[in-house]
């Protein structure tokens, strides 16, 4: 192994082939700016990738002051080395020169430049007064899965306990709120089973509904090792687009949209009926198995193969495939979260590894996927519509000891009712209950579902809303208030990944103009509002990243994500750390639930859950009487169809999701050049069969119409399901000529133009993945093809053997996407060049 590859031609690299129960060799890769001699690199500063949820270690490399470059780094236990295309490309719109360097407020309807004094001054000044006017009920915060912990940890005790208000989330909302709440409805309580080196050991992996060759490439490039060595694991998709993942399944299933309850409904049904059940694990570790059992007795493959459209053959191929694994690895993500049953369709993935007695073993372990770098500490830190340190806020013993914590009142933080979800929140901005919302690091005017009515709720004039940033998004564009960020990079702080590693990320160069850390910020506004604690002290104690985190260690210890045994020190030179970390475990713990479940009992539970169907939640005695010992609960869900269903004027379904080479709303990724132009634009894909019934080609300009809105991007045919439509919603309007987006009723680009707004009842994530749609020529094709990918889901169907439907306008055979010179990144097994030092931290 070792030499230059195009990563963009190649996202996964070249392979290291390794068989079962070996360690997966390190491949280290590096990606130096074009003219960047290695040799003259000053500083290798550690960190970790903020553009997806692994956590890919890495070293930045440093010069002149600048960025200039990344090299994966060898010892750490997610990536042995290895990055992915955002990772390796990402970083440069650090330096993009679009970065916001000042303060902007709102003057006679326009943003202009100001000071911070200026700027913090509207906003504490605003916060006073909604306060003596209409109580912390008229403030709300909207966050990210994007921040570092310590930042997280702040904003928590500021709204929690300084404002006192309830409204607090994240977008994590829109992502991972259903991984939460699947762990809790089966664990009692959020913190990820499964380990990454569960992929080493693994005989089968299951994937449900995730994408992971693009949206988590360098674990699946540990897969593909596995299937390039020796006993290689047998590989299980479900997902309805030709993914990579698909492509290399054994089985793969491509259901109908919305219909994943009903398939493993019958997946359980099989594997009970073959009585694949390991009854010994059963009857120590669970309750429910009577409730389930009859619930699924009639769910038969035929039954659900009417219902997902997928031959029941394979539906029993697959339960085989899972009956007989010795050593079962399931990953989840957004084609079971983002749909109208999320929770119930999570929860019975946990079930199936109940049953089969997976779980907590080398190997066999579910992981209930995070999408977002940093999500998992939005919902530690309890910024996400939980009380931090998972706690549960049903519990008056939790809020007692948070109080504690925080040497403040119990009564000071809300605990009334449920913290609100965005959802709500944006609804309550809508109807004049909100009055000032403070959104950091995300971009809802592209990112929430029915952009038409987010843009008329930013914009009233009642609602006050201060937007932080790295850019003049589509979202700061309506804001009153904007304050330049400081991003990864150029701060320091921690994070933490979707199997628990933390990494510490270093400060490498400074930010641009007069852009500040998120931490600062929200220190900057508690000192302002000069907030308290009972005694009359400061509420917030602490003055830096580092005393952030001795905090937040305080606020973690003795729950289960424990963070006591970790420290900055700790975290510098080596690999990342898996929490639980404490004295009973100084290295960390890489799975959870080794000798049974242990976060269920009544009084350690983050939550009493839910119920499944209406998302009422179950009160304290009841949650007693039902699981009294603590034991992980199987629950049962009954099959609903999509709220949302084709019909004459909506034929088609339409799901959304992502592609390798950007990040949401791209406002990273689209400005790194060998990214963008690999998925320069918006497309559409569309099966060949409808498109040929429909007169469709490649490359023709088609639109996309919902009862919501409507969008236009060229065709992709691909091999994607029948009936069904897929657009990536990475393309928001910053770079198109007026920035803004279509005035309501004209199509845009975006894929939220067209989704709903609706949720599921129990983790209250939007439901991107379901929508019924109509599809209609808008234009010609001149004979380019659509500006979508080759490498990944969206590779064109290969031309059909007949003549083409129509005068031959579409191309024949799509040129694969490269990334040329610029995208060359050197791959080594060992360390490529002796730069100085092996990274120097924070
Ligand atoms: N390249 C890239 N990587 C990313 C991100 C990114 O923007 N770009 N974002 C990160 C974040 S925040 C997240 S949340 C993750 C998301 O990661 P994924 O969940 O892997 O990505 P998506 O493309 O949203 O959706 C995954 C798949 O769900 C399938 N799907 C749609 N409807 C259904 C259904 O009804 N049933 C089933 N079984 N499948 C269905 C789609 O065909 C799609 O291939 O990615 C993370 N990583
Ligand atoms: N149709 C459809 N919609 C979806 C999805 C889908 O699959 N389909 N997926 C949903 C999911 S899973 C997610 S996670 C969301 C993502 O949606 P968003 O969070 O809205 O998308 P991003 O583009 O990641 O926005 C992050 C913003 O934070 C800024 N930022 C980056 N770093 C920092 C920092 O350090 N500090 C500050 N203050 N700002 C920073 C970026 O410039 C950017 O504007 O989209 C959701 N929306
Ligand atoms: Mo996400």
């Amino acid at each position: 192994m070792g030499g230059w590859v195009d990563r963009i031609a190649e996202p996964w690299g070249g392979r290291t082939p390794y068989g079962r129960g070996g360690t997966w060799p390190a491949r280290v890769d590096t990606y130096l700016a074009e003219g960047i001699d290695p040799g003259t690199v000053e500083r290798w500063v550690q960190s970790a990738s903020i553009l997806h949820s692994d956590g890919d270690a890495m070293d930045i490399a440093v010069r002149d002051g600048r960025i200039v470059g990344v090299r994966g780094r060898a010892v750490d236990r997610v990536n042995h080395g290895r990055l992915g295309p955002k990772d390796l490309f990402g970083w440069q719109a650090n330096a993009s020169p679009d970065r916001l360097t000042r303060p902007l407020v709102r003057e006679g309807g326009r943003l202009v430049e100001t000071d911070w004094d200026t700027a913090m001054e509207r906003i504490t000044g605003r916060s006073r007064q909604l306060l003596r006017e209409r109580g912390p009920g008229a403030i709300g915060f909207y966050t990210t899965g994007q921040l570092f912990l310590e930042e997280y940890y702040t904003l928590a005790v500021i709204a929690r306990a300084g404002i006192g208000t309830n409204h607090l989330d994240g977008n994590t909302r829109l992502c991972t709120s259903t991984a939460a709440e699947a762990l809790k409805e089966s664990f009692g309580c959020d913190g990820q089973p499964g380990s990454y080196d569960d992929i080493d050991h693994a005989d089968t992996i299951a994937l449900f509904g995730h994408n992971i060759a693009e949206t988590q490439p360098v674990q699946w490039m540990r897969v593909l090792d596995r299937l390039e060595g020796a006993d290689p694991p047998r590989l299980l998709c479900v997902d309805p687009r030709p993914t990579r993942v698909a492509r290399r399944a054994d089985v793969h299933l491509a259901p109908r949209v919305g219909t994943n309850v009903a398939l493993l409904n019958a997946l359980l049904h099989e594997i009970i009926r073959t009585d694949r059940v390991d009854h010994d694990y059963v009857a120590a570790h669970t309750v429910g198995f009577d409730e389930l059992a009859r619930r699924v007795a009639d769910t038969t493959p035929a039954w659900a193969a009417r219902i997902c459209d997928v031959p029941a053959a394979r539906i029993a191929e697959a339960a085989e495939l899972l009956g007989t694994a010795r050593r079962l690895l399931s990953t989840v993500l957004q084609g079971v979260y983002q749909s109208h049953q999320a929770t119930a369709a999570a929860v019975q993935i946990n079930n199936l590894h109940l049953l089969r007695g997976m779980l907590g073993r080398p190997g066999a372990g579910v992981l209930q996927m995070n999408g977002q770098p940093t999500a998992q500490n939005t919902r530690e830190c309890g910024a996400n519509g939980d009380l931090p340190g998972f706690r549960n806020w049903q519990n008056d013993e939790h809020v007692a000891d948070l109080a504690r914590v925080w040497n403040v009142d119990p009564s000071a933080i809300p605990h009334h009712g449920p913290p609100t979800h965005a959802m709500q929140m944006f609804r309550y901005a809508e109807q004049g209950s909100i009055r000032m919302l403070w959104i950091s690091g995300t971009n809802p005017a592209v990112s929430l579902p029915e952009l038409s009515r987010i843009r008329s709720i930013l914009a009233q004039d009642r609602l006050f809303v201060v937007v932080q940033d790295l850019f003049l998004t589509e979202t700061a564009r309506l804001a009153d208030v904007v304050l330049p960020a400081a991003t990864w990079g150029e701060k320091t702080g921690t994070f933490t990944n979707a199997d628990r590693t933390v990494h510490l990320s270093g400060k490498a160069v400074e930010p641009p103009g007069e852009a500040r850390p998120d931490l600062d910020i929200f220190l900057d506004y508690a000192a302002r509002m000069d907030f308290r604690d009972k005694d009359g002290g400061p509420l917030v104690t602490w003055h830096d990243p580092e005393s952030a985190f001795e905090a937040w260690k305080r606020c973690s210890a003795g729950r289960p994500c424990d963070y006591t045994g970790i420290t900055y020190g700790k975290l510098r030179g080596g690999s990342g750390i898996q929490w639980p970390c404490h004295d009973g475990a100084p290295e960390g713990t890489p799975r959870l639930y080794t000798e049974g479940v242990s976060w269920a009992a009544p009084d350690v539970c983050e939550s009493y859950g839910k119920d499944l169907v209406t998302g009422a939640a179950t009160e304290p005695v009841e949650y007693r009487a039902l699981n009294p010992d603590g034991k992980a609960m199987l629950k049962a869900a009954a099959y609903v169809p999509p709220h949302e269903e084709p019909g004459e004027r909506y034929p088609f379904q339409l799901t959304t999701g992502r592609t390798v080479y950007h990040f949401h709303t791209r406002t990273k990724t689209g400005r790194a050049p060998q990214l963008n132009a690999a998925a320069p634009d918006v497309w559409v894909e569309a099966s060949a069969e409808d498109a040929a019934a429909r007169g469709l080609a490649e490359g023709d300009l088609v639109e996309v119409a919902t009862p919501r809105g409507a969008l236009r991007g060229r065709l992709r045919v691909t091999d994607i399901r029948r009936g069904l439509l897929f657009v990536p919603f990475h393309y928001g309007y910053w770079d198109t000529p007026d920035g803004q987006g279509p005035g309501d009723g004209t199509p845009g680009r975006a894929a939220n133009e067209t989704t709903i707004t609706d949720w599921d009842p129990v983790s209250k994530q939007p439901l991107f993945k379901t929508a019924a749609a109509a599809l209609t020529l808008v234009e010609r094709g001149d004979g380019t093809p659509a500006p979508a990918p080759t490498t990944t889901a969206s590779a064109p169907a290969p031309a059909p053997a007949s003549a083409p439907a129509r005068g031959g306008s579409g191309p024949r055979v799509v040129p694969g996407t490269e990334g040329g010179p610029s995208a060359r990144v050197a791959e080594s097994d060992a360390m490529p060049w002796n730069g100085p030092g092996g990274g120097d931290g924070a």
